[in-house]
C-alpha cells in the first residue's frame, strides 16, 4: 500500500499514470491508417502475453517504490459475500509514519479525463461463483493454446464488467480499466489461471511454452513494451517484450504460491476436467468480434414458441481498441440451461423444427445494439467421451 501510494506520485514514464495508460487511454500505439489507439491486445492469442507482462510491469514498478512482495492475486474463482479488504478498506496505518493514510486500492486518477475510478458492482458478481468455476475448467480443458486463450479472455471479462458495471471510468471500459489499481489483482489472479493451464499441459504432457496455433503471433514485438527507454523505461519487460518470451513466468523471476484451483492439485484438477467429459454437452458456438464497445450479451435458444434463458457473454472493448475477431468459436455451455427447460441434448437432433436464437446485446452504457453485429451461435453437441454420437452404444 505505501509503494502503491508511492508510484501514483510518481509523475514518470513508469509512474502511475503512465503505466496504466500503456492499457487504454491515451492511446500509446500509433498506426499508419487511423491515428494511435489502445495498445493492449485483446481478441488475439497474444492476450495472455500482453497482460502478464503488463501485470509485471506494475509489479516491478511497486518493487522500485519499496515494495517487497508480488502483486497479490485474488481468487474470484472460489466463493466470496465481498470484495477483498484491500481494494475497499478506506485507509491504514502505516507503522512508518505512524499515520492512518487512505487505501491507495480503492481507486485511481485518471488525469486525462480529471476525474476517479469508480466501481458499479453488480450483484451477480456474488452470486455466479458456482458457474464461474466450471467456466474456468472449460478454459482450462482445451488443450489448444489458441482454443484456451478465447475460453480464458472471454472468462477473464466478466470480472471486469461485474466490478465496473455501467459506470464509463470504471473496470467495464478498456479505456479506463488499468487505472483501478483492482485492475492488477484481477489481472494478477489471471495470469495465475494461465499458469495453472501450463502446468496442466505439463501433466498432460502436451506442450504449454508455444503456440503452434499461432506461431507468427509469437514472434511479434507487444507495444508498448517494446518501445525505447522514454516510452517504457523498464528494461526488464521491454527486454521479453515478444510473447516467445513470455511463457516461461518464472524465467522472468516470479512464482505462485500455489496453482490450486478450488481447492484441486493439478492432477485432481486434470482427473475433474476428464470426469466432465463423461456426459454429453450442448455449447453455443459465438464467433466474437471487436464491437468498438463493452457489450453485454444476453442469449435465449427458443424452440417453437418456447425461449429458455440460455447464458451470457460479456465483452471487454471501446472506440479506441485495435480491430479483432477471433479465429474460432467462444463455447458458452449450454446443457444445464437447455436441462432447465426440459430439454434434452438428444432432442437436439430429432426436433422438427430447428433451434434458434434470440440475442440481445446491451452497450455497457444500456443502449441496445443490433443483434446481427455478432454472428448467431451454432450449436455444438459433444457426445460423451467415447462415444461417437448419443445413440451409439
Ligand atoms: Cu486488457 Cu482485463 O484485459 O484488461
Amino acid at each position: 500500500m505505501n509503494a502503491l501510494r508511492q508510484l501514483k506520485k510518481d509523475q514518470s514514464n513508469d509512474g502511475f499514470q503512465a503505466i496504466a495508460s500503456f492499457h487504454g487511454l491515451p492511446a500509446r500505439c500509433p498506426t499508419p491508417a487511423e491515428g494511435a489507439v489502445a495498445c493492449c491486445q485483446h481478441g488475439m492469442p497474444t492476450f495472455p502475453h500482453w497482460h502478464r507482462l503488463y501485470t509485471l510491469q506494475f509489479e516491478e514498478a511497486l518493487r522500485r517504490e519499496g515494495s517487497s512482495v508480488a502483486v497479490p492475486y485474488w481468487d474470484w474463482t472460489g466463493s466470496f459475500d465481498k470484495l477483498p479488504e484491500l481494494l475497499t478498506r478506506s485507509n491504514y496505518y502505516d507503522p512508518w509514519t505512524d499515520d492512518v493514510v487512505e487505501n491507495p486500492f480503492q481507486r485511481g486518477y485518471i488525469e486525462s479525463a480529471d476525474t476517479y475510478t469508480v466501481r458499479d458492482v453488480q450483484p451477480e458478481l456474488f452470486q455466479r461463483q458456482e458457474h464461474t468455476i466450471e467456466y474456468v475448467l472449460l478454459a482450462l480443458e482445451q488443450e489448444d493454446f489458441c482454443d484456451f486463450a478465447v475460453q480464458f479472455e472471454v472468462v477473464h471479462n466478466a470480472i471486469h464488467y461485474l466490478l465496473g458495471g455501467h459506470h464509463e471510468y470504471s473496470l467495464s471500459s478498456l479505456h479506463y480499466a488499468a487505472y483501478d489499481p483492482a485492475f492488477f489483482i484481477h489481472h494478477s489472479n489471471v495470469d495465475r489461471i494461465w499458469a495453472i493451464w501450463q502446468a496442466l499441459q505439463d501433466y498432460r504432457g502436451l506442450p504449454s511454452k508455444t503456440a503452434y496455433c499461432a506461431l507468427n503471433y509469437m514472434s511479434s514485438p507487444m507495444k508498448p513494451f517494446s518501445f525505447d527507454a522514454d516510452i517504457n523505461p523498464n528494461a526488464h519487460t521491454r527486454k521479453h517484450a515478444v510473447p516467445n518470451e513470455v511463457f516461461d513466468y518464472e524465467h522472468l523471476g516470479y512464482t505462485y504460491d500455489t496453482l490450486e484451483l478450488d481447492g484441486m492439485s493439478i492432477p485432481e484438477l486434470s482427473e475433474r476436467i476428464e470426469s466432465g467429459k463423461n456426459h454429453a454437452r450442448v455449447f453455443a458456438g459465438f464467433l466474437l468480434k471487436g464491437l468498438g464497445v463493452s457489450a453485454d450479451v444476453h442469449f435465449h435458444i427458443c424452440h417453437q414458441d418456447n425461449c429458455v434463458f440460455a447464458g451470457y457473454i460479456f465483452m471487454l472493448g471501446g472506440a479506441a481498441e485495435m480491430p479483432w475477431a477471433y479465429d474460432r468459436l467462444y463455447k458458452h455451455d449450454i446443457t444445464d440451461a437447455l436441462k432447465e427447460a426440459g430439454i434434452q441434448p438428444e432432442d437436439l437432433f430429432s426436433a422438427e423444427e430447428p433451434f434458434t436464437w434470440k440475442v440481445d446485446i446491451f452497450a455497457v452504457d444500456g443502449k441496445k445494439l443490433d443483434s446481427h453485429v455478432i454472428p448467431a451461435p451454432t450449436i455444438i453437441y459433444q457426445p460423451a467421451k467415447g462415444r461417437v454420437n448419443f445413440n451409439a452404444p
